[in-house]
């Protein structure tokens, strides 16, 4: 055991009911120490030693990367793996046809038979955390148990660990649990499990970011959308980005995209120069807790306090924020390492080096075959680097949410951008989104899957119902956001994309958001309200003719008779639960086109 780590750590704390459910766990997996950690800077210095010391984490050059740290994980172990993921309710129905359901009781127990031991000779760390900014209102804790250093000092980054989440838990037994133990990473023996019920999340088996930083997915959206749906709130994969115009007017939208549709780079986009004088604040990347406030709007906050994005085609152009969010205090993962200990990944800034080591450390030269970073290599930066970090991020009350917005990854069928008629049309579009999958879950790729508010495998509960609740939702606002529907990935018959994306979609934002406040025109389709040339500005985009914009914004019926019989599996899948509104708007749509 490294020197340096026995000075760290917490006294234990006094909450008796975290005490006592260390002490359970600490009884169960029999660590030879543990840490309780406190977040502080000391300690911070301390686990990146022994991380290290130990070949969990390779030091980065520090004079070009300060405070950067490198991670390879097992090669097996390189995505959230959905078959393995299970919503354990009393009742089967309380999952729903779209999650793996496992029955509570013998699935703790197996997974607590393969948790028996596994820290010996180990440490066991202590990590309590705070998903929210402290004094909210809409904030919660949880403590992660783990006897992973890689996920301590990820969860130190993507929320605020320590101190700050024992004094805001105080003597309540109110916080997620999360057990995590990485045996020995046998993909046979790979389970994350939610326990809804207990507020708790057991998983074992993997060490990958969604599996295992249990904050993120498992708390933050699967058990946090249970607890959501109970108490009047809403727990989504949505981004949250203000808009603020020249004169300072300022206006907050949260958007849902799938893993891997560029939710990340829209919350940090940088106005194009058309723009001058207009900026966009993130407030979030890719959760939102929404509640509503007193004055009858959603209020949301991100949870997270770090980004745990996509790296490989990050750069200057596509995510100039990103790229100086990344510049120090931040964790790479699967992404390639250079001979002078600088990172690189396809699609980064820098050509291809003459050499390098791959994600699996395999000396690497621009005329392999294999790609040099793993598709879902990942940054884990703290959200304080972003230049444009909102100042609202830390503010308890949230920020006013005026549009929501869905979107997929669609060649075709899907117009650049539309407005729902009305808050349950905007749920039934959200209902039926569609993405092609991507490389964020282990599987196909480029297969149009239904990823229902892209939450599919993020909902804690049964899908249906959660389309209940997003219709609920609209009874406890007297304001509530425009929904909108836009699509960045629209190609031509060449299969060149209609739609130049990354800054430019601030012309999308900004037509949502002058129709939010009753400033921009639309004309009513079948689909719902779309803007006509006029109404959108599309002044310097010289390729962006009439003739371009229409295909950008045609609906073809063929294509939509194609959409609808698309959309009618996944409601298939779950009519029993499925509320009649959505089915009405379904014939609605129908009786449109
Ligand atoms: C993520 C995901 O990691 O959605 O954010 O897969
Ligand atoms: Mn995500």
């Amino acid at each position: 055991m490294s020197q340096t780590l026995s000075s760290i750590g917490l006294q234990p704390a006094t909450n008796p009911h975290l005490l006592s459910w260390v002490q359970e766990c600490a009884a169960l997996t029999q660590p030879e120490r543990i840490i309780w950690c406190d977040g502080s800077q000391e300690e911070c210095e301390a686990l990146y030693a022994a991380a290290v010391e130990q070949g969990v984490l390779i030091r980065l050059n520090q004079e070009k990367l300060p405070g950067c740290y490198y991670h390879r994980s097992h090669p097996s172990d390189v995505a959230r793996v959905e078959q393995c993921t299970y919503i354990c309710t009393s009742a089967e129905v309380d999952a729903g046809p779209t999650n793996n359901w496992a029955d509570p009781g013998p699935m703790r127990e197996k997974l607590l038979g393969l948790a028996r031991g596994s820290m010996r000779g180990r440490i066991l760390y202590v990590v309590p955390y705070l998903m929210g900014p402290p004094g909210s209102p809409l904030s919660r804790v949880g403590v992660e148990i783990t006897d992973s250093l890689y996920v301590v000092l990820n969860m130190r980054i993507m929320a605020r660990m320590g101190r700050v989440a024992l004094e805001a838990l105080g003597d309540s037994n109110d916080f997620n649990r999360g057990l995590h133990c990485l045996l020995n990473l046998d993909p046979a023996n790979r389970f994350i499990c939610h326990f809804p019920e207990r507020n708790e999340v057991i998983s074992v088996g993997s060490g990958y970011g969604g599996n295992a930083l249990l904050g993120k997915k498992c708390f933050a959206l699967r058990i946090a959308s249970w607890l959501g749906r109970q108490e009047g709130w809403m727990a989504e994969h949505m981004l949250i980005l203000g808009v603020e115009s020249p004169d300072g007017e300022k206006t907050f939208v949260a958007a849902a995209f799938p893993s891997q549709c560029g939710k990340t780079n829209f919350a940090m986009m940088v106005p194009p120069a058309r723009f001058a004088g207009w900026k966009v604040w993130t407030v979030g990347d890719d959760i939102a807790w929404m509640k509503p406030g007193p004055d009858g709007r959603l209020h949301a906050i991100n949870p997270e306090a770090g980004y745990f994005g996509v790296a490989p085609g990050t750069n200057a152009r596509t995510n100039p924020n990103a790229m100086r969010s990344i510049q120090r205090d931040t964790i790479f993962t699967n992404v390639a390492l250079k001979p002078d200990g600088t990172v690189w990944w396809e699609g980064h800034d820098d050509p291809p080096p003459a050499e390098c080591l791959d994600w699996k450390g395999q000396p690497w030269t621009p005329g392999s075959k294999e790609k040099a970073a793993h598709p879902n290599s990942r940054f884990t930066a703290p959200m304080r680097n972003n230049p444009m970090l909102a100042p609202e991020a830390e503010d308890p009350r949230g920020v006013p949410i005026d549009a929501l917005i869905f979107g997929g990854r669609r060649p075709n069928t899907v117009p650049l951008v539309f407005q729902a008629f009305h808050w349950s049309h905007g749920v039934f579009l959200g209902a039926t989104m569609g993405s092609e999958t991507t490389a964020a879950a282990a599987g196909a790729v480029g297969q149009v899957r239904r990823d229902p508010m892209a939450m599919l495998p993020f909902c804690g509960y049964n899908m249906g119902r959660y389309f209940r609740h997003w219709l609920d939702m609209r009874k406890r606002m007297k304001y509530p956001p425009r929904i909108f529907h836009v699509n960045w990935f629209r190609r031509d018959g060449n299969g060149t994309f209609l739609w130049p994306g990354y800054g430019e979609n601030m012309r999308v934002l900004r037509w949502i958001i002058d129709r939010c406040r009753g400033r921009a025109g639309a004309c009513e389709t079948a689909l719902g309200w779309v803007p006509r040339w006029e109404d959108f500005d599309t002044a310097g985009l010289p390729d962006l003719t009439p003739a371009r914009f229409e295909e950008l914004q045609a609906m073809n019926p063929d294509e939509w008779r194609r959409e609808i019989l698309q959309q009618d599996e996944l409601f298939m899948n779950i009519y029993q639960f499925l509320p009649k509104e959505l089915i009405f708007q379904r014939e609605l749509l129908v009786a449109r086109l």
